[in-house]
């Protein structure tokens, strides 16, 4: 029969040659978080994203996602690719978490391993695994974990590692020992609040996720807000930028998960190109990334809307090409970028640079 310090230190070795960065025990309670998500919920600013909305007591209760839960073991892993970025207007920009392959799978078949390493000694014990796959709170989990601390954009920081990095936790009746919660380190610091070209982050550690370019992009499946259009600029799968800006990144490093190292056709992935993908093409490119979720229909409504900021008279004949047979959604968001390259053709306004198709 292992200690509990026997099994913290069977946990984190695991989690440790499983390849995760970071590794801590929470205690499976959130305290004062709660009141914070109950309110982020009731000022609505989970937009469609019923689920968040839906099952809110067990949300809240992790004795009811897992009965007799004890503990909770955090994991990280780093996903930067240093210099992925191509800001040129002609390119679509994908966020760095989705450059390669599907993080869900990853995660859930390392902490599978841990799972394998506990149960060898402790085969009665009982685990629950997530990665953005179930009713938890994983960032309140962290910072309690001392992971790292919740920053003003909402997102987790370390100190040590920066925020690149995706969350998931081990959820068990096993009694752990539980690490320190991590202290703030935001200070007076808003560049990230600054710096989101939406103005999502309406206060300091509150997100009105509707106004979030990657809720825009990839949560939402229907019409995006004109008035959010323009303000998505090339953006085409999540955002980054308020990451970008926070000086905790400079201690980011690259991934060490080849799952994640970022393949050359998504780095800077042409607009015009992607503007005639079937659906089987669509299928065959964007097989085991986390892309494929939002469909060819939801990829080819936000290329609509970055062609149409790019303002570029170019790319006229492949929108009208595509506003002949397409699904309603893309079409009204071709029609869109058409009005607004002509309008701004009209009035003499600069275009942005556009690649034309291989
Ligand atoms: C819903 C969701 C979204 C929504 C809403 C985001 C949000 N901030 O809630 C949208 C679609 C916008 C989104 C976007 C992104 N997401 Co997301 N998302 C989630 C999900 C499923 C739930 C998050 C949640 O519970 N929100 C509820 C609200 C209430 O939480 P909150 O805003 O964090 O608020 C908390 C704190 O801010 C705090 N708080 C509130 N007010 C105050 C005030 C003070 C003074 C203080 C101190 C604290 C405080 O209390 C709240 C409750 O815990 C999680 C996975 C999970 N199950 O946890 C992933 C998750 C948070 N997402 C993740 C990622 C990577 C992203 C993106 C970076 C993806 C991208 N590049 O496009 C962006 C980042 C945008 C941003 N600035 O947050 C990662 C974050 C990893 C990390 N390092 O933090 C997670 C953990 C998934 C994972 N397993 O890796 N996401
Ligand atoms: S991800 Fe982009 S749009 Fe969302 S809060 Fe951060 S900077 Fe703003």
């Amino acid at each position: 029969m292992s200690t509990k310090r026997e099994l913290t230190a069977i946990a984190k070795n695991a989690a440790r040659e499983c390849g995760f960065d970071l590794v801590a025990v929470a205690p499976p309670q959130y305290g004062e978080y709660t009141g914070s998500f109950r309110q982020w919920l009731e000022r609505g600013f989970h937009g469609d994203m019923g689920y968040m909305a839906r099952n809110v007591e067990r949300r809240i209760h992790l004795h009811e996602v897992l009965p007799g839960i004890r503990s909770v073991i955090c994991l990280a892993l780093n996903y930067h690719n240093p210099g992925a970025r191509c800001h040129d207007p002609g390119v679509g920009i994908i966020s760095g978490y989705a450059l390669n392959q599907d993080y869900h799978d990853v995660m859930d078949a390392r902490m599978r391993r841990v799972v394998d390493a506990l149960a060898a000694v402790c085969p009665g014990g009982r685990y629950r695994t997530y990665a953005d796959t179930g009713p938890v709170l994983e960032k309140a989990l962290a910072e309690q974990a001392g992971i790292g601390w919740i920053g003003k954009h909402t997102n987790l920081i370390s100190r040590n590692i920066g925020s690149w990095f995706f969350l998931g936790e081990i959820l068990t009746d096993l009694a752990l020992e539980f690490d320190a919660p991590h202290a703030s380190f935001c200070g007076s610091c808003r560049r990230c609040i600054d710096a989101c070209p939406t103005g999502a982050i309406v206060a300091p550690y509150q997100l009105d996720a509707r106004r979030c370019i990657s809720y825009l992009t990839i949560e939402m499946k229907g019409s995006i807000p004109i008035e959010l259009r323009p303000l998505i600029g090339n953006r085409i799968y999540g955002c980054d930028d308020c990451q970008d800006v926070c000086p905790w990144n400079r201690f980011a490093r690259q991934t060490a998960e080849s799952a994640f190292l970022w393949r050359g056709d998504l780095a800077a992935p042409d607009l015009v190109e992607l503007l005639s993908l079937t659906d089987e093409h669509f299928r065959e490119r964007f097989r085991g990334s986390p892309i494929k979720r939002i469909k060819r229909r939801g990829l080819l409504r936000n290329v609509a809307v970055a062609l149409g900021n790019t303002k570029e008279p170019a790319a006229i004949p492949y929108l009208e090409k595509a506003l002949s047979k397409d699904d309603p959604l893309i079409r009204a968001h071709v029609a869109w970028a058409l009005k607004m390259i002509k309008e701004a053709d009209l009035s003499g306004s600069e275009p942005g640079f556009l690649h034309q198709p291989r």
